[in-house]
């Protein structure tokens, strides 16, 4: 830390105006907290005016949430704090030059996962932004999930060539990542702990004193801005990881004849001293805008300190191929499809299925990555009819989501679980199989979602994820 950053600060006194760039899923909620935070005078939510998201700014400064989904909360503090006049939402980017700190919410996806090369076109044009108009004094931050090096390399020499000013001089530089899940966000900012790292004390002290106001349970975690980037990444990876573990570990179940489930939970009841046991769920595939990237974020992270790395000779990274496996989920479902078929001597050109479940995650209307959509694309490759269902998602591009499960399942050849959404439990297997009009209609279940016997004792030929216990079962006719 240099002294004239510190004194920078101290004569700048505490932070009062804040900016929050990108008006999504992060930065809505992270806006609308800053803003009923009493420790803060205002704050103004920066949006680009664009044709496919301006419509944002005019929803917001009426106080109502653009996002899809249901969100506890977070319309009843908007119209709060938009009465209040403490948030307001802007394309006017010059205001920034107000401001005290700024925080950067903008998606990081990945252009080319393979090449590791990420998109960073959106992110760049925010930090140009905020580089334009930054003041001595100024902490800016970034919450998006980024390659380890991101905040002390590309985005502090963005700011300072465009400010003319120095970073851990002029202006504190940090980096607090994101950590919410869809139907969560105001408790999860609310209540995680938070990673902060900044480039220097300073900085790391001065996004603290930004974040500290606005959680309840959760606490400020110090370290420095690429082991913050680290930490996000490896987190995400980490539980990637884990699911294509378990994911692994269902295949081997499916060809070995054992269930799955039995398995699991087995392995978890081995509890006590030193023993934490974290495995999860299998399933139909990893979906959402985190999982599906931040593995390759932390791979090229390290692949820019390649030189320095110690690791097996020729070996694969173990998260890639985490990747992989976790991205081979929604074809393993397409085999079980095609075998189940096969099965009632039903060849796949021809045959017609009910896909239930388009968002990524149960009970959310969010879709972003859906398994889903290889899932989809290899049933219309192999000439099956598809019609789909999901009781949350109302649209996505090029896909007919269709709101009645019955008129779904109507004259389909078999039925393919994809995302565990509430509606399905109660999936009766005498009101589908009348539906379909199949005297053995097959169920594929890629979430542990239906009880075996139950269709299997009506006539289903039934597939189900790492049920290797079921997958061969007699049929009933
Ligand atoms: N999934 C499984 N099995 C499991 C858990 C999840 O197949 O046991 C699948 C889900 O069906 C979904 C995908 O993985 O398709 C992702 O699910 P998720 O529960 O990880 O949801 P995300 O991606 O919205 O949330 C993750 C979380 N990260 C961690 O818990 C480390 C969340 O805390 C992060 O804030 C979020 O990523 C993010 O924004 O980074």
């Amino acid at each position: 830390m240099t002294d004239k950053l510190g004194s920078l600060l101290s004569k700048r006194g505490p932070i009062k105006k804040i900016g929050v760039i990108g008006m999504g899923y992060v930065g809505i909620p992270a806006a609308a907290l800053f803003a009923d935070a009493p420790e803060f005078d205002l704050v103004l939510g920066f949006q680009r005016a664009s044709s496919s998201s301006g419509y944002k700014i005019d929803m917001l400064n009426r106080g109502e949430s653009p996002l899809k989904g249901n969100e506890p909360g977070l319309e009843e503090l908007l119209r709060k704090v938009v009465g209040a006049k403490k948030f307001l939402c802007t394309s006017d980017f010059s205001r920034i030059s107000e401001l005290d700190a700024v925080a950067l919410a903008i998606q990081t996806p990945f252009a080319n996962p393979k090449d590791l090369v990420p998109d960073f076109t959106a992110l760049n044009e925010g930090i140009g932004n905020v580089g334009n108009y930054l003041k001595p004094g100024m902490l800016v931050v970034l919450e998006s999930t980024i390659t380890p090096g991101t905040t002390g390399g590309m985005a502090r020499g963005i700011l300072e060539e465009r400010s003319d000013l120095i970073a851990g001089e002029d202006f504190a530089l940090a980096h607090a990542p994101e950590r919410v899940m869809v139907g969560r966000l105001l408790r999860n900012i609310r209540e995680h702990d938070r990673i902060v790292g900044g480039i220097d004390d300073a900085s790391t002290q001065r996004a603290a004193e930004l974040y500290a106001p606005v959680m309840t349970k959760g606490k400020i975690i110090k370290m420095t801005a690429t082991a913050a980037e680290v930490t996000k990444t490896a987190e995400n990876t980490f539980r990637d990881l884990q699911i294509a573990a378990v994911n692994q570990l269902a295949l081997y179940c499916e060809a070995m004849g054992v269930n799955v489930y039995d398995v699991r939970a087995g392995i978890d009841s081995l509890k006590g001293d030193g023993i934490t046991r974290a495995i999860l769920w299998p399933g139909a595939g990893v979906g959402g805008h985190c999982l599906t990237k931040d593995t390759y974020h932390l791979e090229r992270g390290v692949k820019i300190h390649e030189a320095d790395l110690d690791y097996p000779e020729g070996a694969d990274s173990i998260y890639v191929l985490a990747r992989k496996v976790n991205d081979f989920m929604p074809r393993h479902m397409f085999h079980l499809t095609v075998k189940a078929l096969e099965r009632v001597g039903r060849k796949p050109s021809g045959s017609k299925i009910a896909l239930l479940g388009w968002a990524f995650i149960n009970d959310s209307d969010d879709a972003r990555n859906p398994p889903s959509e290889p899932y989809l694309d290899l049933l219309l490759e192999a000439g099956i009819e598809v019609r789909i269902h999901d009781p949350h998602v109302l649209s996505y591009p090029d896909v007919e989501i269709i709101k009645d499960l019955e008129e779904v399942i109507r004259g389909a050849d078999g039925i393919a679980i994809m995302t565990a959404h509430k509606e399905y439990f109660a999936l009766d297997p005498v009101r589908a199989k009348s539906l379909t009009g199949r005297k053995n209609p097959v169920i594929v279940d890629g979430r542990n979602v239906v009880e075996p016997d139950r269709f299997i004792a009506k006539g289903f030929v039934y597939k189900g994820i790492g049920r290797g216990d079921k997958n061969e079962h007699v049929i009933r006719t």
